[in-house]
């Protein structure tokens, strides 16, 4: 059986591109719903709906698992859909405050994500469930998704924006900086260069680590293909997300298929 993945949209190609590095063996169904994109300027209301219609999309096709990958869709519908769903359901936001609790030293952290994924204050009551006494800075980094989408990753423009937005953080005494957005990952480089000795956090990189252990846990691991078929389905037209999708992976995207999630 598959693991399913879904995402507002392109953004979570990194985190299908991490899982299938840790589980190569896994076969793969990617949803982005880039028909609805962005989720993170929308309601809590409307980003639930919409979970819910993406989420029952990929279970009907008979996944073990589902991977909420988007940061907003984790920070609003998460409860929801684990009630739902009579399979596990992992999102973005726990792998990613686990390991900012890892990683600090001096208990100061900081957040960025979508308007809505700091709105909904997601991480920082996770942050204060497990550590009351942490501290945390968020900032809402409304640019940096265009700004990936377009393909701008490094260079002038990157910096500026990257500036404009984190030069509060930078001053603010954190040590640790999550990057609560699918898109950020693509910015690394940027981000980190600016942001000097602040150690980033990768959500990508901890939920695919939460699925092998929880796969293991559960005994769901694949142990019988070879190689992880993957398949992807989009509910516009597949060409803007071959074209920018593959800029997120670093290889061609085959297996595209449109869909609709309106019933
Ligand atoms: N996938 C969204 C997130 O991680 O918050 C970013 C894209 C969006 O919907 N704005």
């Amino acid at each position: 059986k598959p693991i399913g993945i879904f995402d507002s949209g392109i953004g979570g190609l990194t985190v299908l591109k991490e899982i299938a590095k840790l589980l190569p063996n896994e076969n793969l169904i990617y949803l982005g719903d880039t028909a609805r994109v962005p989720y993170g300027i929308r309601s809590a209301e409307t980003v639930i709906k919409y979970s819910l219609e993406c989420a029952f999309f990929l279970f009907r096709k008979e996944i073990k698992m589902l991977v909420v990958a988007c940061n907003t869709s984790s920070s609003l519908s998460l409860e929801i859909l684990k009630k739902k769903l009579p399979i596990p359901v992992i999102g973005v936001i726990e792998p990613g405050v686990k390991a900012a609790l890892k990683v600090t030293k001096n208990g100061k952290i900081g957040i960025i994500g979508t308007e809505a994924t700091i709105q909904s204050e997601a991480y920082p009551k996770k942050i204060k469930s497990i550590n009351p006494d942490i501290e945390v800075v968020s900032k809402a980094c409304p640019l940096f998704v265009p700004l990936v989408e377009e393909g701008i990753l490094e260079g002038k423009i990157a910096e500026l924006v990257v500036e404009r937005y984190l030069k509060e953080l930078k001053n603010s005494g954190i040590d640790t900086l999550v990057l609560g957005c699918t898109h950020y990952p693509l910015l690394k480089k940027t981000i980190q260069q600016y942001m000097g000795g602040i150690k980033l956090v990768d959500s990508a990189q901890e939920i695919a680590q939460e699925v092998k252990d929880l796969l293991f846990l559960q005994k769901l691991i694949n142990k019988n293909s070879k190689v992880g078929a993957k398949t992807f389905y989009v509910t516009d037209s597949p060409e803007r997300f071959k074209k920018i999708g593959e800029i997120f992976l670093n290889y061609e995207i085959k297996n595209i298929f449109n869909v609709s999630l309106e019933e």
